[in-house]
């Protein structure tokens, strides 16, 4: 998929251990995409952030969510000059995650969102929808400090809500790791061949 044009960018969210990392992985080397994915746990922010999840160290709400939206700015012109390059991009998480679990824990979804107003938006967001009784057997699902039922189902709440507003494409992440490939390249196939992919957007601005 690359050409002249610029690259497409193509967010994967969901529930922690919907499959977002591993459908990153298929789809980033099916479209010989760079990939990319939030927190970035390598920056020194990411690592404040990645103690923060392991519960190493308690930062109030409002300054992690601030930290997880910087995270994301310091990649804003990584993003800019790849897509420019026409180098398509996929993304493992977003700003969308932010106001999920931020609002989830009771800050009001504007307040989330303005701090990632002006960020690249998104050509497409993949949403892994998944029931979380059905993910919270895979992998080290309660290693972290969000991967609680109860909290992620409120996340859940929020990320429904977005589909919505902000037209999420929806895959069922109860299928095989393949079926949900393939569904995910049907999705891309169809927007690379049918969409207009012009400037990059900004999110919420
Ligand atoms: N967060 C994040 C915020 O609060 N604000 C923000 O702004 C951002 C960006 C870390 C946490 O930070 C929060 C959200 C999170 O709580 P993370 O590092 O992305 O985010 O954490 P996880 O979502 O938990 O990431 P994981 O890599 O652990 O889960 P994935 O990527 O959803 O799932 P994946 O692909 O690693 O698979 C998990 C397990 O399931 C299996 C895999 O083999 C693996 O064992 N699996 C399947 N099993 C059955 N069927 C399938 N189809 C499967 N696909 C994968």
């Amino acid at each position: 998929m690359k050409n002249n044009r610029r690259g497409l960018f193509i967010v994967l969210e969901g529930l922690d251990k919907c499959g977002k990392s591993t459908q990153t992985e298929l789809l980033s080397e099916a479209l010989e995409a760079k990939k990319m994915q939030f927190p970035d746990r390598s920056t020194s922010m990411g690592l404040i952030i990645s103690d923060y999840l392991k519960g190493k160290r308690d930062i109030n709400d409002q300054v992690i969510h601030l930290l997880f939206s910087a995270n994301r700015w310091e990649a804003k012109n990584t993003i800019i000059e790849t897509l420019n390059k026409g180098i398509n991009i996929v993304c493992d998480r977003y700003a969308y995650s932010g106001v999920a679990f931020s609002s989830a824990k009771g800050l009001p979804i504007q307040w989330c969102k303005q701090c990632d107003s002006g960020l690249p938006k998104p050509d497409l967001v993949i949403y892994l929808r998944a029931p979380i009784k059905q993910l919270k057997d895979r992998g080290d699902f309660g290693a972290e400090r969000y991967e609680k039922q109860e909290f992620q189902q409120q996340v859940q709440e929020v990320f429904d809500k977005m589909a919505q507003e902000e037209q999420f494409n929806i895959i069922n992440a109860i299928q095989t790791k393949e079926e949900i490939f393939s569904q995910i390249m049907e999705l891309t196939n169809d927007y690379s061949q049918n969409a207009l992919i012009n400037t990059i957007e900004q999110l919420w601005s």
